[in-house]
């Protein structure tokens, strides 16, 4: 298969405008680069083709959801065999409910209405095709290739606290390996106690440079280091690490802007990709969180993470409704190889699936 997720070849995105930035922000700071050790190390990752696994994971992931939502619009659906409009109300509800969100719902249901205006012998069959079918065209709107093949290509990870960052960050340097790219981790997060701990361990056991700095340190100077070992090192990919904020937090805020300027001063066209993680559980507040945080760093996709704590795996529709990136990865558990591209037509077998 194809990688989905690697820009192809001569589609390179125009790069972005590198910022002048001011004298003051040239950073400093006591780094190190942490070379991967060999004891306790993850076995190499299998080769992607191998990762087959996945749709059984993300059924299962998907559990929840299809207990609220699936199982429940089969229900609907299979009363009779003729399309019953008088359902349609259920539905609106049932997909509210799964925080599909009201404009999506009301284009679904409008859609089955006309459908079954439209044709007097409308089989129930038919609406609950049209209805995935429509979950599939909404899904993959935003679809467009990962603009990775620059080297060294920068992703920065940025999110509320502890929708799972630190954690996606280590399965994707799982999942690239698995392409054979050469990994550099930088822990910009020197806010939360533990976190530079938690990320040393992660690099460590998949065989991953690390930079990282003190706690308390300037997250910019780190990063500036990162970016400059990444460079040395000929590493393919640098994922950058970032304290968890909230838009409340100005400071915290302003930060993640000073970052982004010091990623560009290394690699002007860098980060080639910004993920906003967020938690799958939170539901519609996740359209505001990828609001406020586009404004500070421009985010090209999302990563949605505990798909298996929620049966509000419907967020995914209002997410791809409201805003204008990709839904790139979907995390599905807490194992290292819980994590995958994601894909429409994938997710929505998986979410119609009868059984594991
Ligand atoms: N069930 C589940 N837990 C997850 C997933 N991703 C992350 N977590 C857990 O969420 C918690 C917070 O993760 P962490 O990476 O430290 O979050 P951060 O504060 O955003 O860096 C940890 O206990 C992770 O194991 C997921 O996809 N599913
Ligand atoms: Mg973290």
């Amino acid at each position: 298969m194809a990688l989905l997720w690697w820009r192809k070849q001569g589609e390179a995105k125009p790069a972005g405008e590198a910022q002048a930035e001011p004298a003051a922000e040239q950073p400093k700071a006591q780094t190190s680069v942490v070379t991967p050790g060999h004891a306790g190390r993850l076995a190499p990752p299998p080769p992607p083709a191998e990762r087959a696994s996945w749709l059984a994971r993300l059924t299962t992931g998907l559990t929840r959801t299809r207990g609220r939502f699936t199982d429940q619009i089969r229900g609907l659906f299979g009363v009779s065999q003729k399309f019953d409009p008088a359902v349609l109300d259920d539905l609106e509800a049932i997909l509210l409910q799964a925080d599909v969100g009201p404009k999506a719902t009301t284009d679904m249901v409008d859609l089955l209405r006309r459908r079954a205006e439209a044709d007097p012998a409308f089989s129930s069959e038919q609406a609950l095709a049209a209805l995935k079918e429509a979950l599939r065209e909404r899904l993959s709107r935003n679809l467009q290739p990962l603009n990775l093949d620059a080297v060294p290509s920068v992703v920065l990870i940025v999110g509320v606290n502890g929708v799972g960052k630190t954690t996606t960050i280590a399965k994707l340097a799982r999942l690239f390996q698995a392409y054979g790219k050469r990994i550099l981790l930088v822990s910009g997060d020197t806010f939360r106690a533990g976190a530079i701990e938690q990320l040393t361990v992660w690099s460590q056991r998949l065989g991953c440079e690390l930079v990282r700095g003190e706690a308390g340190a300037d997250p910019s100077a780190i990063v500036f280091d990162g970016m400059n070992a990444a460079r040395a090192r000929g590493c393919d990919l640098v994922m950058i690490d970032t304290a968890g904020r909230l838009h409340t937090q100005s400071n915290l805020m302003d930060e993640l802007g000073k970052v982004n300027r010091v990623i560009k001063k290394v690699v002007p066209e860098a980060p080639h990709e910004t993920f906003l993680i967020l938690d799958a559980t939170t539901g519609q507040n996740a359209i505001s969180q990828a609001k406020v945080f586009n404004e500070m760093v421009p985010i090209t996709g999302l990563c949605l993470t505990k798909i298996d704590g929620t049966a509000k795996g419907g967020v995914l529709v209002a997410l791809a409704d409201y805003l204008e990136v990709p839904i790139r990865f979907l995390g599905v558990g807490e194992g290292i190889d819980d994590l995958d591209n994601f894909r429409a037509d994938e997710f929505v077998e998986a979410l119609f699936r009868m059984e594991n």
